[in-house]
């Protein structure tokens, strides 16, 4: 049978209970991303720009991006205000205050000030990073937006140098939205440029760019394995998170509305074309009327190409109960989690794993990954187990500070000594000894 324009833009259905194990497990795995093949692309990039500079980032920019940039690199203050349409302008500032507030409420969250003993006093201060990068897709789609909610924590974190790296437009410009973006938000730099390239040019600093000591960010494949490349390599460089491919995993019950739920499937699917979108329900929810859905709006999307590719690794599945949806969710620890069902606060509770949780009828990914306040910048592949998304914290690090009186040294000192002496580290003994006066 000839498969139609329409067929393509389909998403499977699996019955848990009627799949082997094997069948099961495999539904957990992401699309694989060989990031080996990736690496050998990207480390002769990585390196080229280490040891020539800017030279260097020029010549893969003009490669890439057909185009030079002129200068590479910026002080913010020397671009003029961009002129936006106000509605434009509006939904930024919107967004830039809804970010800054959330964030801001962290503030003073991570320290703390303990007695641990009569006259030991612990305490834990923040210091912001000196210098971040930030990374801000172009490509396929340019994301203003993920200037935000980069650069938003950064500027209350205090974070003195803020580079942000984008790829520039064929005219050596870049985004207006990025650029008023980045005024806004207390950017001090802008490194025109994109890809592995940019990402060594901030990890190893050039010329003309500010080396950082952490670069943020979301990025295709080369971006995100040149970011490895440069955590694990003499850089002196962290990053934020490990990343694979963008993925939503949506909870809905027999209420939810078709249309609502597929358009939040797709939201996710059209990001790119290794997305991956994932219908979890219990068997009284009517899922060929979903997939249908999907179907008639996806064909209607002008990015249909990538949504069709990212729909062929997609899947609905039917569990038996809530208790399996919660665990099924769990067990994938999804990027973004959508809970549309009539009590989803009755759920949140059991939710262990997932970067950011979409609770209800109203609450589309898109307010998250826009506006809402809380940030876009997540843990994907499975990463929501063990790592959280940006928040003010990633911009941030602490050291522990700790003063002893004399009152303390008495209470705390014997016992020091003592495990001094277990170790046979006569030297941290006498530290204590001597100020104790005692041997
Ligand atoms: N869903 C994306 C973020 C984004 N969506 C930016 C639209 N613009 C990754 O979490
Ligand atoms: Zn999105």
């Amino acid at each position: 049978m000839a498969t139609t324009e329409t067929d393509r833009m389909t998403i499977k259905t699996h019955h848990y209970d009627q799949l082997s194990k094997e069948e099961q497990k495999l539904l957990l795995k992401r699309p694989r991303v060989d990031f080996t093949s990736i690496a050998s692309i990207v480390d002769p990039i990585v390196n080229k720009v280490r040891d020539e500079g800017d030279s260097a980032v020029l010549e893969f920019t003009e490669k890439f991006d057909k185009v030079r940039p002129s200068p590479l690199v910026e002080k913010i203050e020397n671009f003029p205000q961009p002129s936006l349409d106000p509605t434009v302008k509006e939904a930024f500032d919107v967004a830039f205050e809804n970010i800054k507030k959330f964030h801001e409420a962290q503030l003073n969250t991570g320290e703390v000030d303990v007695t641990t003993m009569p006259g030991v006093r612990c305490r834990r201060v923040a210091r912001p990073i000196g210098s971040v990068g930030l990374y801000v897709p172009g490509g396929t789609a340019v994301l203003p937006s993920t200037a935000l909610m980069l650069a938003v924590p950064a500027m209350i974190a205090k974070c003195p140098i803020v580079v942000l790296a984008t790829p520039p437009l064929k005219d050596g410009t870049i985004c207006p939205e990025v650029l008023y973006c980045a005024k806004k938000s207390g950017v001090t730099h802008i490194l025109k440029a994109g890809g592995a390239q940019a990402v060594a040019a901030m990890g190893y600093g050039t010329e003309t760019c500010p080396k950082v000591d952490k670069i943020f960010g979301p990025g295709n494949q080369f971006v995100t394995a040149a970011k490895m490349n440069l955590q694990n390599s003499d850089a002196m460089c962290a990053i934020d998170m490990p990343a694979g491919p963008s993925e939503v995993l949506v909870v809905a019950d027999k209420d939810a509305n078709p249309s609502h739920v597929a358009a939040d499937l797709l939201s996710q699917a059209e990001h790119g074309p290794d997305s991956q979108v994932i219908l979890v329900v219990t068997p009284d929810v009517n899922v060929e009327r979903i997939v249908e859905e999907v179907r008639v709006q996806a064909n209607k999307l002008p990015r249909a190409d990538i949504t069709e590719k990212a729909l062929s690794h997609s899947y609905c599945v039917v569990v038996k109960d809530m208790d399996e949806v919660v665990k099924f969710s769990n067990a994938y620890a999804p990027e973004h989690l959508i809970v549309n069902v009539e009590d989803p606060e009755s759920l949140l509770p059991s939710l262990d794993n997932a970067g950011s949780i979409f609770m209800g009828r109203y609450t589309p990914e898109s307010v998250g990954d826009y506006a809402s306040g809380t940030n876009h910048v997540l843990p994907t592949y499975g990463f929501s187990r063990m790592y959280s998304g940006v928040s003010l914290d990633s911009f941030i690090k602490y050291m522990t500070v700790q003063e002893l009186t004399k009152e303390g040294i008495e209470n705390l000192g014997p016992h020091v000594a003592k495990m001094a002496e277990v170790e046979g580290l006569d030297a941290h003994r006498l530290a204590v000894t001597l100020r104790l006066g005692i041997e």
